[in-house]
């Protein structure tokens, strides 16, 4: 029986946007609880002690982490070096360079022969001696298109095509590691992959459509006695028998995350039965406070304060989103709203304006006719569907602009809502 820890998608170095500066340190404060929850994964490694441990990969938002953030990572999984346990480090796909060429960014414990480190960055079996006998780990890293398929191949194929031509060909190769497995030692498959029954987040759903999505069947083999996954940052039990498990990331990357527990897996690895637990890793809270004030007909602004002051915001780290009409601006002060909002951790404030005209009703560009600049902005907006995204911000710059408020007043909110609309990179 061999214990691992089975831990994924640390991605160190990201979620920064949604931290701040600690002074007595000089870090981002989330850069510190990115690495309070990996250092909690390692001294649990270490105090069990496990036989091993897996990372199904994503150590980093990209392949290039500043030296500061690869040696906070360096820094922890070579307490594991230290303490003699093996760790396999698999390569998921923000791990590898732009299209799979040129190495990724794990390569590195390779490279310096790292004690009982294995870099897995192809589909490969591991024989593992550990204290408690051997374990075969098959690696399966995040695979592109040019792993296993040639150029002359796909050529003239469609999408689907290549796509039914890869999975034949991934089936092909996990087969052929099965039938060279020795059947009398537990084996474990490691991989970073979107399964085709996993449940991922909302604001994840945009990165569905950037790689292979692999069926449960390829990879819940009775061949394997526990089946690593990585990848998909909620934590997620695909099959029981034999057990295929994301543990999810470590800590939240984004809001997207916000109801998730994150944590880690211990598993007892059988060749007659595998037991697991998952383990929570304390993490900071993310709050999403959402009202819509545009029924509301008296002071909008006690609601605001009202919301905020019953909700759990110490701490945690808050958004604050709300709908109003155009002639309700002016009864919300911002000012008082940061007040509230100054025991989280961080906030950021994202006011959606709501124009009460009817469209049908909007008057229309001709010879002879006059509109406010506000409308002619709605109409302009309305020929422009690709900016839908940013019309409510938008609309406020121009009431901003228009109806001008004390010096600043709204130009803090369009900042922080402008700022956090930035497409984050770390999807799974
Ligand atoms: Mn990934």
């Amino acid at each position: 029986m061999v214990r691992l820890l089975h831990l994924s998608d640390i991605h160190l170095g990201s979620s920064l946007i949604h931290g701040r500066l600690n002074p007595a340190t000089g870090l981002n404060t989330r850069l510190e609880d990115f690495i309070a929850a990996l250092t909690f994964c390692i001294d649990r490694a270490i105090a069990e002690p496990v036989d091993l441990v897996l990372f199904g990969g994503d150590a980093f938002p990209d392949a290039m982490p500043p030296p500061l953030v690869q040696e906070a990572f360096a820094q922890q999984f070579r307490r594991l070096a230290d303490a003699q346990i093996p760790t396999v480090l698999l390569v998921g796909n923000h791990d590898q360079h732009a299209h799979g060429q040129g190495g990724a960014s794990l390569a590195i414990y390779r490279t310096l022969g790292v004690p009982g480190f294995i870099v897995g960055d192809q589909l490969e079996t591991h024989l593992i001696i550990t204290r408690s006998g051997p374990i075969q780990v098959v690696t399966l890293p995040w695979l592109n298109r040019s792993a296993l398929l040639t150029k002359p191949e796909t050529e003239g194929l469609g999408l689907v095509e290549v796509k039914q031509l890869f999975m034949e060909r991934l089936a092909t190769t996990i087969d052929t590691a099965i039938h060279q497995l020795d059947a009398t030692i537990p084996t474990v498959l490691l991989a970073h992959l979107m399964a085709d029954t996993a449940e991922f987040g909302e604001e994840r759903s945009l990165n569905v459509g950037k790689g292979f999505i692999v069926p449960l069947s390829l990879l819940a083999q009775p061949e394997f006695d526990y089946v690593a996954l990585g990848h998909v940052h909620r934590h997620q039990v695909l099959w029981t028998s034999p057990p295929v498990i994301y543990p999810g990331s470590i800590e939240r990357v984004d809001f997207g995350e916000e109801g998730e527990t994150k944590g880690f897996i211990l598993a007892e690895i059988n060749k007659t039965a595998t037991t697991w637990e998952f383990c929570p890793i304390p993490s900071r809270p993310f709050l999403t406070l959402d009202v819509d004030l545009t029924t509301i007909t008296d002071d909008p602004q006690a609601h605001l304060l009202q919301l905020i002051e019953h909700a759990p915001i110490g701490q945690a780290i808050v958004r604050l989103r709300y709908r109003l009409r155009s002639e309700q601006t002016a009864l919300i002060d911002l000012a008082s709203l940061h007040g509230a909002l100054a025991l989280a951790h961080t906030f950021s404030i994202h006011p959606e304006l709501v124009t009460q005209l009817p469209r049908a009703r909007l008057p229309k560009l001709g010879l002879g006719q006059t509109i406010t600049p506000l409308a002619a902005l709605d109409l302009y907006l309305e020929q422009r569907p690709d900016l839908d995204g940013l019309a409510s911000e938008l609309r406020i710059a121009a009431t901003t602009l228009l109806h001008p408020q004390a010096p600043g007043e709204l130009a803090a909110p369009m900042q922080t809502a402008l700022r956090l609309d930035l497409p984050e990179a770390y999807g799974p």
